[in-house]
């Protein structure tokens, strides 16, 4: 004796992705539509997070933690959804080692930089003779 099979009704249903779609109501700045089972949620995207005082999404002040060199030489720029590290000139930003390195003004112009004869550098600057 054979088994009948039976398929499962709800494998038949279709799931709408209502983000797919763009019928989805996740239109406040820094808000993503996020599909769920049976309809679709608005979540904050990376870099916002859930409003305190109404239903969007604000901006994550990143610089509150501190992420960048310290100063004086180091500076965090706090923007919409992210956030940048800075360093004074003299010095360029390395974000793998999340430092401000010297940079070696002396490596252009075959060792001289825009020196004229003698170029030296130092950390942050450079010496001319
Ligand atoms: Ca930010
Ligand atoms: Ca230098």
């Amino acid at each position: 004796m054979r088994m009948r099979e039976r398929i499962h009704p709800w494998s038949q249903q279709q799931h709408k992705n209502e983000c797919d779609l763009g019928v989805d109501s996740c239109s406040l700045p820094g808000q993503v539509c996020n599909n769920t089972f049976g309809g679709f949620r608005c979540d904050c995207a990376g870099g916002y997070e859930p409003s305190a005082t109404s239903d969007s999404c604000q901006d994550v002040n990143e610089c509150l933690n501190d992420p960048c060199p310290a100063g004086p030489i180091g500076s965090c720029n706090n923007t919409d959804g992210t956030y940048s590290c800075n360093c004074v000139g003299g010095f360029i930003y390395n974000q793998a080692t999340n430092t401000c390195d010297d940079v070696n003004e002396c490596l252009a112009n075959g060792g001289k930089g825009n020196c004229s004869d003698e170029c030296r550098n130092t950390n942050g600057n450079f010496i001319t003779r």
